[in-house]
């Protein structure tokens, strides 16, 4: 159940997820109570016009101390990392923020008596020794990009706190996520989200990936329902304290060119892949989520087809 007198803190706000995340949060706990803090302000209209901005470097303790002492957190959402592709370009600074920003939010909760931390994790944390059908929760984890070992160090560290320290941190693997809103930045599975943007631009869409490789996905919708559901479960029933593998469908660019043309019928696709295509060789291609499921009663409402339709029809809206 929300305490819908919390005041919440999004870190990354601007990004991807974080700006359909605050939105739907400042519907649940009102706008003047969740605070959107990014490196620079936000170029989207609703979230720039709809509640609190604060300019925030995650790895600036000082700022981050005096917002929850002006504020009186009662939850922070923690979404500000590089990703996979970015960080391989440079892996130290990847490290940095994903780790360090990592550390400064949960020390931040601990000082400041903050309830509840969310920290996404992702597929990235397996590797090419891990089971690729069916991943379970608990499995071999090699993961060889500088993204998928800071999330796998910072699923060790999430637990590490909620043990020694008591601090109610809660973590999803999200697989690729796909929005009509935002543009993913520096993804192995962008692509994904791209591609929509392409076809209904009628130009042929250049895959990064080979046709026949196979990612987990979700649509944002999916992807914030379970943010929320496992937010919102009562602390008893999430059982999992290091992060919850979470699944919603698999495909590969051949399929997802194939939804598209069911309403796109000239729609191109042509094939080049770079160095992402090595990424994705080393993730799962489907996930076991059965611990979400039974845990706090995950289920997605999404199949490739339903996302498609509904990525095509509010994309047009927005370009019209
Ligand atoms: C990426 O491709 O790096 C992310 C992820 C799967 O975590 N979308």
């Amino acid at each position: 159940m929300a305490n819908t007198s919390d005041t919440v803190l999004v870190i990354g706000a601007c990004g991807q997820l974080g700006s359909e995340l605050t939105m739907e949060l400042r519907q649940m706990y009102g706008e003047a109570n969740v605070v959107a803090a990014d490196i620079a302000p936000p170029k989207q209209a609703d979230l720039r016009d709809s509640g609190p901005f604060e300019k925030v470097d995650v790895l600036d303790k000082n700022v981050l101390a005096d917002l929850a002492a002006k504020y009186k957190f009662k939850q922070i959402y923690h979404l500000a990392a590089v990703l996979s592709a970015t960080g391989e370009k440079n892996p130290k600074f990847a490290w940095k923020l994903n780790m360090d920003g990592l550390f400064n939010v949960l020390d931040l909760a601990l000082e400041h008596k903050v309830g509840k931390v969310y920290w996404p994790s992702s597929i990235a944390v397996f590797g090419p020794s891990t089971p690729r059908q069916n991943t379970p929760q608990q499995t071999i984890m090699d993961p060889n990009t500088v993204y998928g070992i800071s999330k796998q160090a910072g699923e060790r560290w999430c637990e590490y706190y909620f043990q020694k320290y008591g601090l109610d941190v809660r973590s999803l693997r999200y697989p690729g996520l796909i929005g009509y809103k935002a543009l993913p930045g520096g993804g192995t599975t962008d692509y994904a989200v791209d591609i929509y943007h392409k076809a209904l631009e009628g130009e042929t869409f250049e895959c990064f990936l080979s046709e026949n490789t196979y990612l987990p996905m979700m649509y944002m919708p999916d992807a914030l329902k379970a943010t929320l559901d496992l937010m919102h479960a009562p602390a008893a029933q999430v059982k999992v304290r290091d992060s919850y593998n979470l699944s919603a469908m698999s495909f590969s660019p051949k399929e997802i060119a194939a939804s598209i043309k069911q309403h796109i019928p000239d729609f191109e696709i042509v094939y080049k892949p770079d160095a992402r295509q090595q990424i994705a060789d080393s993730w799962p291609q489907s996930i076991d989520d059965s611990a979400a499921q039974q845990d706090w009663g995950w289920s997605p409402n999404y199949s490739l087809d339903a996302m498609t339709e509904d990525m095509l029809l509010n994309l047009k809206k927005m370009k019209e």
